[in-house]
């Protein structure tokens, strides 16, 4: 083996997020996906897994044994080998960890200004993400969506009828700008960068919390779901992903559907 190769026992890349959604962890698994990249998804692959996100989250701790402050909330992802001392480093926040990872990967953009536009381009895809979210939840996190359920039919109504449009109108623009060099496939420049895979978790969960409104909507743009929907979900790794059981399904996280909430 040459000097300068590392042998590493696991993968460097650990993800830490809650088992059996895809929720937040999603746009993480997609990047490693969508270019090949090797990680663990510690609470889906062992049984006993949860423990490290409850751990790294743990509301008591000032700092971690690696010398990181603890996480905010999960996702996390801890790169070994990368932190203080060449002790583990723990990242949170997904833009933030999208950033990170961009680079290392191949995801976020050739230059500067590329860099920037896919930074805030992901940022606006997870701002979409963060309202729908709140279409079921509108008052409260922590309790139940049947306490809120007045409220979440208001809000869930702004959310299809005003933001919806306004985003996804804005995205469109996007990629229509973007057509000389990205060809209604890619947000920024001439490849897949982080906010295609972003912005296309947030519109895969769209389908599924809203299947009329999003019926009903999506002629509207056309390069959004005639070009853009489709190409990101055939581009090689992610295609193969969203084929396996790696990819779960969506269920009672920030994608919901309750049919109240869709179009009547
Ligand atoms: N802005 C954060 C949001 C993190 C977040 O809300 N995580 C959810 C799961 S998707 C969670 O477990 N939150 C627990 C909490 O906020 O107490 C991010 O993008 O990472």
């Amino acid at each position: 083996m040459s000097a300068t190769k590392k042998t590493r026992t696991q993968p460097p890349y650990e993800l830490l997020y809650w088992p059996g959604i895809p929720g937040r962890g999603e746009f993480i698994r997609l990047a490693f996906e969508a270019t090949g990249t090797s990680y663990t998804d510690t609470a889906n692959e062992s049984k006993d897994g949860i423990q490290a996100v409850l751990a790294m989250k743990d509301e008591n701790a000032t700092i971690d044994a690696d010398g990181n402050p603890p996480a905010f909330a999960p996702p996390a992802l801890r790169i070994h080998g990368e932190g203080k001392d060449g002790k583990p480093l723990l990242l949170y926040q997904t833009p933030a960890i999208l950033n990170y990872l961009g680079d290392k990967i191949g995801l976020a953009g050739e230059d500067e200004a590329d860099k920037h536009w896919v930074l805030a381009h992901t940022l606006t895809a997870l701002d979409l993400n963060n309202e729908v979210h709140d279409t079921h939840h509108p008052i409260a996190t922590a309790k139940y969506y049947e306490d809120q359920k007045e409220e979440a039919l208001k809000k869930a109504a702004d959310v299809r009828e005003q933001r919806i449009p306004k985003f996804l109108g804005y995205f469109e623009r996007i990629l229509k700008g973007n057509a000389a060099k990205g060809g209604g496939k890619y947000l920024v420049g001439g490849k897949l960068s982080y906010a295609d895979t972003t912005l296309w978790h947030v519109l895969s969960g769209l389908k599924f919390a809203f299947p009329k409104e999003m019926e009903a909507r999506e002629k509207e743009y056309e390069s959004l779901f005639g070009t853009f929907y489709p190409s990101v979900q055939e581009h090689s790794g992610l295609k193969e992903y969203l084929a396996s059981e790696r990819r779960k399904p969506f269920s009672m996280g920030i994608f919901r559907h309750y049919p109240e909430l869709d179009r009547q």
